[in-house]
């Protein structure tokens, strides 16, 4: 039992485990050992210090990137209690560093993260580091202990004298774990930027040493920020986005939303600090209260007549929104353990939603006007949309012969082994069927430039013929709620395969944004893919190789020398044959590929956004920032 507000001591620590089940399988606590499990050890490790900032007593976090693989994470928090629990016979450091779930017991804030189900604890990085060191700052004093594979190699030690309290921990992830120990920090600033939005005023910084690139993270406006960072290559419909905290019993309500002119709803849910991508309570909740309290309002000031209704996507349509809740006790479900399940959570955030929501409409009648006009027009538009909605679902239903013409189908029927290359250009896709397993794997060709979905509604989306093809292959519909059903997708694998210059990188953003837009639980689920096919061939006598960077490159000609070497650099895929193409980017046992992931998909949507959106300035910035690599760009 864990006793709410009660001092930090000894008796309160329950039996735990140690860390050798960490090290047998460490997929279990971090997902994987590749590149995404590398990083998931600096959230790991961040997420305390988040925890003491939680908790009011931590201010500032460095990151710090060294070129030795290390990761150094400095926090101005209480620093880990260092006194001996006799029960363990070892300080408490010694405990929260070597054992499971041991932070999660012994302090007393409410709404922390780490330890439990999502951070599952320093502890975790200690055991997948080569060695970890810890500096802690307290009582004046500072104390260090280091360990190796996750266990303890010196005692606490006194160092020396401190000034103020914090902990910092450095750390060199285990190579004989990870399959590789490169951090890069593009990763990182994604997760940390939003940690900074999410908890006001709290600066993070976040360095490479070894690029001298850095970046501090620090939002006074916290999720206002947040919104408006999210706004801000859109035309908003009102100034200031709306903004209000509630409170019932521990449950902490805080959302912030400002609408744009687009027809896209980008509502971020989270639930103390966890980035829920998969919904939950706290999300049901905030639609009902938004779509009630949006045809209350309509129905009073008449701008809704007789039977006329919003719906909830009509309510959203345009919406940028961030609802960010702490409770006690979270209870996360789902595949990705990102729902959230409490089920009084629905009601309490649908009745502070709904008075938040009814204050702002009350007092803000000019923005509110704007507001509901905007979801007349949408619900003007819902006719239509459904109708051609019902079109593709009946497309759909008529099973195989429905099929699009230009799709060359794989013979297997069950999904979790079957997979659709996506490939541009009707060149490429005829190497592609030629080249393919037919037996598991699907080839959809695309042709020319997709529709610019920003700009349209769903109905016009779904009249493009490409589109419709991409959705009907895939079989899961299009869309929100019963529109869309994943386990209607006829392949677990959809792989995009564009050709390696501006033109491939744009129906590919295209492609993302599509999907993050409107299928956004195939990303979720791991299921999209980007194929990687080789930039050059390198010849040097009979020997060949295939090489698929620049930096691989150069490494390939350092060992074969240059001398009498061919090389030819692919432009496109179509420059392949069939056979080439099927050893060097569609071969399972060969290929490599990027899974995509949400922050991916967010990229591209940003990035999608800013190219075709109406606002030029922005464009024009990103354009002049990119020039060499958009020459061909045609928007
Ligand atoms: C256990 C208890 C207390 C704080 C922490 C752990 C703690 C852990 C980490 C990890 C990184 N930074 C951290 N800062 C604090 C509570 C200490 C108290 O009651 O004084």
């Amino acid at each position: 039992m864990e006793t709410p507000n009660r001092e930090y001591g000894a008796d309160q620590i329950q039996v735990l485990e140690g860390l050798e089940p960490v090290r047998k399988r460490p997929g279990m606590y971090i997902g994987s050992t590749d590149s995404k499990g590398l990083h998931h050890l600096v959230y790991e490790v961040v997420d305390n210090s988040i925890d003491e900032a939680l908790a009011g007593y931590c201010k500032n976090i460095d990151v710090i990137l060294r070129s030795d693989s290390t990761v150094k994470v400095i926090d101005d928090g209480r620093g880990i209690p260092v006194e001996v629990l006799p029960k363990y016979n070892a300080s408490a450091l010694e405990v929260v560093m070597t054992k499971l779930h041991a932070g999660g017991k012994f302090d007393n804030n409410a709404y922390k993260v780490s330890g439990g189900l999502h951070g599952v604890g320093v502890s975790v990085v200690n055991a997948l580091s080569e060695w970890l060191e810890v500096e802690v700052k307290r009582d004046g004093k500072l104390y260090k202990q280091r360990y190796e594979q996750g266990k303890p190699v010196t005692k606490v030690v006194e160092i020396g004298s401190a000034e103020g309290t914090g902990t910092t921990v450095t750390f060199k992830p285990d190579k004989t774990i990870f399959e590789t120990l490169s951090f890069d920090m593009n990763i990182l600033e994604g997760r940390l930027r939003e940690l900074a939005f999410l908890n006001r005023g709290i600066k993070i910084a976040i360095k490479d040493e070894f690029t001298q690139k850095e970046q501090v993270f620090q939002y006074e406006g916290g999720i206002v920020s947040f919104v408006e960072f999210l706004n801000k290559n859109k035309s908003v419909l009102h100034e200031k986005p709306i903004y209000f905290q509630k409170q019932k019993d521990t449950t902490v309500v805080e959302i912030a939303m400002q609408y744009n002119d687009s027809y896209v709803e980008n509502i971020y849910a989270f639930a103390n600090n966890i980035n829920t991508h998969e919904g939950g309570t706290h999300l049901i909740g905030f639609k009902a209260a938004l779509t009630r309290v949006a045809n209350d309002y309509a129905k009073s000031k008449k701008i809704l007549k007789g039977e006329e209704k919003l719906s909830g996507e009509d309510v959203r349509e345009g919406l940028t929104a961030i609802i960010n809740v702490k409770l006690t006790n979270p209870q996360f479900e789902g595949q990705t353990k990102t729902k959230l399940g409490n089920s009084e959570i629905k009601g309490i955030v649908e009745t502070l939603v709904s008075e938040g929501l009814s204050e702002f409409l009350e007092e803000n009648p000019a923005a509110s006007k704007i507001i509901l006009s905007k979801a007349l027009e949408a619900a003007e538009a819902r006719e239509a949309a459904r109708k051609a909605r019902e079109l593709t679902r009946r497309k759909n239903a008529l099973e195989v012969s429905s099929l699009p013409g230009k799709l060359a189908d794989c013979s297997e029927k069950d999904p979790a082994h079957s997979e659709i290359y996506i490939v541009e250009g009707d060149s490429a896709g005829g190497s592609a069927k030629q080249g393919r397993n037919r037996r598991y794997q699907a080839i959809l060709p695309l042709r020319g430039k997709i529709l610019n979905v920003e700009k349209a509604r769903l109905t016009k989306i779904l009249k493009n013929e490409e589109i419709r093809a991409l959705i009907t292959a895939i079989g899961a519909g299009i869309g929100e709620g019963e529109e869309f059903d994943i386990n209607k997708a006829r392949y677990h694998r959809i792989i995009i395969m564009t050709d390696a210059d501006v033109d491939g990188s744009h129906i590919r953003t295209l492609l993302l944004t599509l999907f993050y837009r409107y299928m956004r639980q195939l990303i979720d689920m791991g299921f999209i893919y980007i194929a990687q096919p080789p930039l050059f061939k390198v010849k040097k006598g009979k020997a060949e190789f295939y090489v698929y960077n620049e930096e691989e490159l150069s490494k390939k000609l350092a060992e074969i020398g240059r001398d009498g070497i061919a090389m030819q650099r692919y432009k496109g895929l179509g420059e392949m044959n069939p056979q080439q193409l099927w050893d060097t980017t569609m071969n399972p046992e060969t290929r490599t590929m990027l899974k995509v992931t949400l922050e991916d998909a967010i990229k591209a949507d940003e990035i999608f956004t800013i190219l075709m959106g109406d606002k030029v300035e922005p464009r024009r910035e990103f354009i002049e920032k990119h020039a060499k690599d958009v020459k061909n760009l045609d928007v």
